[in-house]
């Protein structure tokens, strides 16, 4: 397969011919893919509805071209290494022959209990082999798979499940995590209670914990995958039949359903997977995220194993047993291309430097970092010490809704800048506008951004209410897809993106909307009311700050503190609890009673000075009140 950039140069030049003729562009690189069938038509869009269909009329299967292709030739190349949680325990391997003998065994187990096409499957497992031969057994026989992190409640879950409609759930017994054990399955008996859609739940033996069978749903995954052979004929798929289905934050309370198409997807990822990180064919490629966000669906599974990549899997936390863990790893699989997010660098930097001292990471030749800006400190010692300051660091910005990587550095291939993003790929359009939505051109300028023309990746829909992708994404600027995001282009024309503009906030990677958040703490019967703002934390990048009027003044403030925290995890999960609560009076909202988020972020960062003005509030008094009680610590 080569359809990698190799010069700065080249880049220049399949930027511009990309951009001229992207349909001409993304048609030869899908050409590297196997399809069943061609497709009739590359691109079909407007951005109004919107309506994005790519490669309509072309039949394929992800899983043929991530498994099935590579037989002949890669067949005993190792597909996948598993990291145990426990470092004593033994890792271990995957080729792409035995990872296609189970994700057909697998698939066959699906079909055994009732799955079929179209079928959405909820995934609810740790970070294990079976992760990863869940999904791919899902696209194998057509069926949509929508993973729920690990770390989310069981109420989230029982939202997830019902928005999808999901009939089957495939879980483990429970989950080892850093010291921890934590039960899954009990937590999907809880959500369950509320989905009735759900007929099936197939359980993996990971914890040897106990756990409840419920008799004629509950079924054992290793009961099952002794019923089967591994003969399972890939599922055909149109292009634009759903992969997958993920669910994210945005500014309003409820999640969305972010939807993924067969054959756009599986290009994009791939493409991006190949160029970004210039895979070379013995490299071994470390992505430290969870499967259950959207990078490691990308960049763990589909885009390393469509490019017949070596891809490893971790199943613990990068501070246990202790914060050289992460680099133990290197050492130990040898590996060369390390993909990972600003919280975890900053955190292990934190740690102190006895924790990579002496660590074998020379076979290190690539770095990455995702989810959210990475400061210049942190950038600085991921190069340094991780990456021995030969190391290119790719700093990819991208996004749940785009499905793979936007705009990066290409590793070694595009220069590099710290806290850059630098430059689109090719076949990406980014543009900034103003409020009024005016594009704002030439350099040195900042503005939101958006993108003006379809990508292979970009999402199609929001699953069940397609109105809400359009008012999402495409009504903000007409013709434009917004990000969210706030971006600065430099006097030569990189990209820096400087957070979200809207009401998301990104906590240690995990997107989180302030609504959401608001929304569980105003179930607490004692509260009135809840604004949450971000404020900037130096290892999560940001922090929650909650402020809650009370119906009565609390007796014990603390009690009432912890509560809320309870509450929060219930919801949504111990990732969201605020780190701080601050009880208050009342609020600064405007006459029409919009809360003054801007003003209770800068209370919340300790900028008393320039928080603006506060004349056209209802009760410009709170404003003092609330910086009085401000929590600093
Ligand atoms: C891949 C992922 C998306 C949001 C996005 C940004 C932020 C992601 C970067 C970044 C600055 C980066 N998907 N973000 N990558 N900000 N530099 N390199 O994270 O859907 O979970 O989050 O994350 O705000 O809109 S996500």
């Amino acid at each position: 397969m080569n359809y990698q950039i190799q010069s700065f140069a080249e880049y220049e030049e399949i930027y511009k011919y990309s951009i001229e003729n992207p349909e001409a562009f993304w048609a030869e690189v899908a050409g590297h893919f196997q399809w069943q069938k061609p497709w009739d038509t590359v691109l079909n869009w407007n951005f109004k509805d919107p309506n994005i269909k790519w490669f309509e009329g072309g039949k394929l299967n992800i899983t043929e071209n991530c498994l099935d292709r590579h037989l002949e030739s890669l067949g005993n190349k190792t597909a996948l290494i598993w990291e145990p949680n426990d470092p004593n325990e033994p890792s271990r391997n995957l080729t792409y022959k035995q990872l296609h003998t189970e994700v057909c065994r697998f698939a066959n187990v699906l079909k055994n209990n009732g799955a079929k096409k179209g079928d959405r499957i909820c995934i609810y497992m740790p970070m294990v082999l079976e992760l990863a031969i869940a999904v791919l057994a899902c696209a194998r026989i057509g069926a949509i798979h929508s993973v729920v992190f690990g770390g989310f409640s069981a109420q989230s879950i029982s939202d997830r499940i019902q928005d999808a409609q999901c009939n089957m759930v495939i879980t483990s017994d429970g989950a080892f995590r850093g010291a921890k054990q934590i039960p899954l399955k009990p937590i999907i008996d809880e959500a369950l209670k509320t989905c009735p859609s759900v007929d099936k739940v197939i359980v993996l033996a990971r914890t040897k914990s106990a756990v409840n069978m419920t008799a004629d749903r509950d079924v054992w995954w290793h009961n099952e995958i002794a019923k089967v052979n591994s003969n399972c004929p890939a599922e055909i798929t149109d292009a634009e039949d759903l992969l997958f289905i993920l669910y994210t934050s945005g500014s309003t309370g409820k999640p969305k359903g972010v939807v993924h198409t067969c054959g756009g997807y599986m290009v994009y990822a791939g493409y991006t997977f190949s160029n970004v990180f210039q895979y070379q064919p013995d490299e071994i490629f470390f992505c430290t995220a969870d499967i259950g966000w959207v990078t490691g669906h990308s960049y763990i599974i589909y885009g390393p194993l469509a490019n017949g990549a070596t891809s490893l899997m971790f199943e613990g936390v990068p501070n246990f047993p202790d914060a050289g863990r992460l680099w133990d790893i290197v050492g130990k699989h040898q590996v060369n291309i390390l993909y990972t997010a600003p919280t975890a660098i900053r955190s292990l930097m934190q740690a102190g430097h006895h924790y990579v001292e002496n660590k074998n990471l020379s076979s290190l030749t690539k770095l990455g970092s995702v989810g959210e800006p990475i400061n210049e400190e942190a950038w600085h010692w991921y190069q340094d010490n991780i990456g021995h300051k030969d190391c290119p660091i790719a700093d990819t910005w991208w996004q749940t809704e785009t499905g793979g990587i936007m705009i990066s550095p290409i590793a070694g291939i595009t220069p590099t800048k710290p806290c850059y993003a630098m430059l689109p790929l090719p076949g990406i359009q980014p543009v900034l506008v103003d409020e009024k939505g005016e594009e704002i051109l030439g350099n040195d300028v900042s503005g939101n951004l958006c993108i003006k023309f379809p990508w292979p990746g970009i999402l199609r829909t929001t699953y069940g209410d397609h109105e809400r992708c359009r008012t999402n994404y495409f009504a903000a600027y007409p013709n434009l897809y917004f990000t969210g995001d706030g971006c600065l282009r430099d006097a030569d024309g990189h990209y820096r993106i400087t957070g979200r503009v809207d009401d998301v906030l990104n906590v240690s990677g995990h997107r989180i909307g302030t609504a959401e958040v608001e929304n569980a703490i105003d179930m607490h019967h004692g509260l009135v009311e809840t604004a949450v703002v971000g404020y900037p934390h130096d290892i999560k990048g940001q922090g929650i700050y909650a402020y809650a009027i009370c119906l009565e003044p609390p007796e014990d403030e603390n009690k009432l503190r912890a509560e809320i925290l309870a509450i929060v995890t219930k919801e949504i999960g111990a990732f969201a609890k605020p780190d701080k609560i601050q009880f208050v009076n009342g609020l600064p909202k405007t006459r029409s009673g919009k809360i003054m988020r801007r003003i209770l972020r800068k209370i919340a960062e300790g900028e008393f000075e320039n928080i603006g003005d506060v004349t056209t509030l209802l009760d410009p008094a709170v404003v003092e009140e609330i910086k009085a009680g401000r929590l600093d610590r």
